[in-house]
């Protein structure tokens, strides 16, 4: 149920993820209730749909202002540097992955903000993680500096949780597909550019093996797991790192089989690159039973609807 007190900022809304969950917030909350913030100009899907402000959240004193201003209770912290583009520039990959997430919780801790949302991902693991279903704690030794950051982000999360009661959650996103928004330079993007190569040309190059497995979730599954693990009741989180949690999981082989059944034309090359290292050290899939007994995760799309719904919606 929305509550009229709170005052919600997303901070990266102009990304993948933020575009469809500052809509979605604003369906719940009303336009009023939810900020939308980045460094880039507004999304064009945002405008007109409620209040933007241009944000960097690398200065954490104009982050409080904005706090301050707009009575904010509640941030979605979506700001970040994804793996692929990550392994360019890996410090400043660090600084701003981990920066960001320290501005937000010290002025969290500062003006007693009510919730904080921080996504990490199924990054975290590394090659020495089980590869098939992938426990919630297991071993964990990351080998991107994307993937360090959200480990360590992580653990600040459960830190700023346990020492200063702020009430953070958060999920181990997989790979996200979606349609509405272009994705920010991750190794799953190659999910996402098939499609529109699918549909504008027939044919696609995979920077990815014909059989590299990866987890991977419909992005309105995702919106609605991120607002059902905000929504649930306090008591009911165990986990305050945050959650695996799990929908499909596919190759890209798997995947242009599916999308031929739909463009019989469809064909696919494989020239494997850098990120192809990064795809390996990741899991296979994953056991969101955490997720599942805790709050009550329960995903909606597997591959075959989610290419149904991803190629309808682009030819629209
Ligand atoms: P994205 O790159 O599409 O969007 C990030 C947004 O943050 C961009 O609009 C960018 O302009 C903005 N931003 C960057 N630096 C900023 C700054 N200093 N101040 C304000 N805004 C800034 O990323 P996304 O895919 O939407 O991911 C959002 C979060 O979810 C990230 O933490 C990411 O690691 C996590 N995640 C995403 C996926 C996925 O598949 N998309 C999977 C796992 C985890
Ligand atoms: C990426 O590929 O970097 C992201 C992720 C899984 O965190 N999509």
């Amino acid at each position: 149920m929305p509550n009229r007190d709170e005052k919600i900022l997303v901070v990266g809304a102009c990304g993948q993820i933020g575009v469809e969950l500052t809509l979605q917030l604003r369906k719940i909350h009303g336009e009023g209730v939810v900020i939308a913030s980045d460094l880039r100009e507004e999304h064009p899907l945002l405008k007109g749909t409620g209040p933007y402000v241009s944000l960097d959240i690398m200065n954490k004193e104009t982050f409080h202002v904005l706090v301050l201003r707009y009575n904010i209770t509640q941030v979605y912290l979506l700001a970040a540097i994804l793996s692929a583009t990550g392994e360019k520039n890996p410090t400043l990959a660090w600084h701003i992955n981990m920066q960001s997430l320290l501005n937000v919780l010290e002025v969290a801790k500062e003006e007693n903000l009510a919730k904080i949302y921080w996504p990490s991902s199924i990054a975290v693991f590394g090659p020495n993680s089980p590869k098939d279903n992938t426990p919630q704690h297991t071993i964990i030794e990351p080998s991107t500096v994307y993937g360090i950051s959200k480990y360590a982000g992580e653990r600040w999360c459960e830190y700023y949780f346990n020492r200063y009661k702020i009430d953070v959650r958060g999920l181990r996103y997989p790979g996200l597909i979606s349609y509405k928004s272009q994705p920010g330079g991750g190794t799953t993007d190659y999910a996402i550019e098939i499609f529109h190569d699918a549909l504008s040309s027939g044919q696609y190059t995979s920077f990815l093996k014909e059989d590299t497995y990866l987890p991977m979730m419909y992005m309105p599954d995702a919106i609605r797991a991120t607002i059902e693990l905000m929504e649930a009741d306090a008591s009911k989180i165990t986990i305050r790192s945050s959650y695996n949690i799990g929908a499909m999981s596919f190759s890209p082989g798997e995947i242009a089989a599916e999308i031929k059944k739909h463009v019989p034309e469809f064909s696919i090359n494989y020239k494997p690159d850098s990120r192809q290292n990064i795809a390996d050290s990741w899991p296979k899939n994953i056991d969101d039973s955490d997720a599942k007994n805790d709050w009550g995760w329960k995903p909606e799309f597997g591959i075959e609807r989610m290419t149904e719904d991803m190629l309808r919606n682009l030819q629209k």
